[in-house]
């Protein structure tokens, strides 16, 4: 039994992470502010440090008791990166240095969340682990730093890590009432009451969807990848998604029609998102990823 500190753990991800670490028998200590997680959240087992990953002592002194970290606390937004640069910076990138920085007292290997939003625009689709990172947001650039830290703290502190680049994340329990969730959230809370939705643009943009359960697996494989040269892997399927091609399979699904309202497009929005998932598979001795459409039936048969 191993004893894993989880950030961010009452969150969409971290709880369903801890979920697993708990059914694999680990001990798991979660630190979480609440700012968008809630305590029901919470694993049946873990333990809850109400703290801020900003607070240096709090993470050095929850560090000192773990073998192993996942930090997944973060601003997860890039609208919000838009709306508060140095606020979301400051909980973005600096603490997570902070979270490297208590790493490396007993060396604890970290396993944290990146994003596809590091790739920016102007890669050749689908992006590669390879492909040239040009982030165009805030959000990207705070976590494409968050990657070059984890290089220092391998390179020069000798912390072993490994970055997941997570694309389009949704699932059971990711929060509808935010105005600043995922996508698939919000739609299947519109549609699930008969409101309309409101599209970005002209909805043609695309994602890669990847369901919250392949999220967790890779996660859970990427600590025993955790390394001093700092791996980073691609969490996605391959597959790209439209925003109203996403619409009108939830409307499916829900087996209604769908009314649109199309607002301007996002400032810092990328066109197209879609990853090669390979090379991570194989490393990461991953499984195919879950199909979109059964994914999303999983997804509202929990709303
Ligand atoms: P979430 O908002 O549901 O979870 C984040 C958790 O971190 C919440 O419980 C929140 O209360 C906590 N938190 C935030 N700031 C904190 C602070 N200063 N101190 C302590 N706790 C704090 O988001 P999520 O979708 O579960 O995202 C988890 C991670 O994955 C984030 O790092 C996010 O950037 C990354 N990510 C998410 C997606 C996605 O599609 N959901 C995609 C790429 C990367
Ligand atoms: C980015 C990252 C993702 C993750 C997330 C933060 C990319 C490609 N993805 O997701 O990895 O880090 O930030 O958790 O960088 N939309 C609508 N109507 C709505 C809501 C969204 O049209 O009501 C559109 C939105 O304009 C975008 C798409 O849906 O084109 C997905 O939006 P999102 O907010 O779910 O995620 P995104 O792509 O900003």
């Amino acid at each position: 039994m191993a004893r894993i500190l989880v950030t961010g753990g009452c969150g969409f991800i971290g709880s369903h992470l801890c979920a697993a670490l708990r059914v694999q028998g680990d001990q798991v200590l979660v630190l979480d502010d609440l700012s968008t997680g809630t305590e029901a959240n919470l694993a049946p087992g873990a333990t809850l440090l109400l703290g801020d990953i900003s607070d240096r002592e709090v993470v050095r002194e929850v560090m000192s008791e773990v073998d192993a970290c996942y930090h997944l606390a973060a601003i997860a937004s890039v609208e919000r990166g838009v709306q508060d640069w140095m606020g979301t910076h400051r909980t973005n990138l600096s603490a997570t240095i902070g979270v490297f920085d208590a790493a490396r007292a007993r060396g604890v290997p970290v396993v944290y969340a990146s994003s596809a939003a590091v790739y920016g625009s102007g890669g050749t689709l689908p992006l590669d682990e390879a492909s040239i990172l040009r982030p165009l947001s805030a959000y990207g650039a705070d976590k494409l730093g968050c990657e070059q830290h984890a290089r220092v703290a391998g390179h020069v502190h000798g912390v072993p890590t490994a970055g997941l680049r997570f694309f389009n994340v949704f699932g059971p329990r990711q929060d509808p009432r935010s105005p600043y969730s995922g996508v698939i959230s919000i739609f299947c809370d519109r549609m699930r009451r008969g409101e309309p939705i409101d599209v970005f643009g002209d909805g043609m943009q695309t994602r890669d969807f990847v369901f919250v359960g392949d999220v967790v697996r890779a996660l859970v494989r990427a600590m025993r990848h955790a390394s001093v040269t700092a791996p980073v892997f691609n969490v996605c399927t391959g597959r790209a998604t439209s925003v109203l091609a996403l619409g009108a399979m939830i409307a499916e699904l829900c087996g209604g029609e769908f009314a649109v309202r199309h607002r301007p497009a996002r400032q810092g929005e990328i066109r197209h998102s879609v990853g090669a998932p390979e090379w991570a598979q194989e490393r990461l001795g991953l499984g195919p990823a879950v199909g979109l459409r059964s994914g999303l039936a999983t997804t509202l048969s929990w709303l």
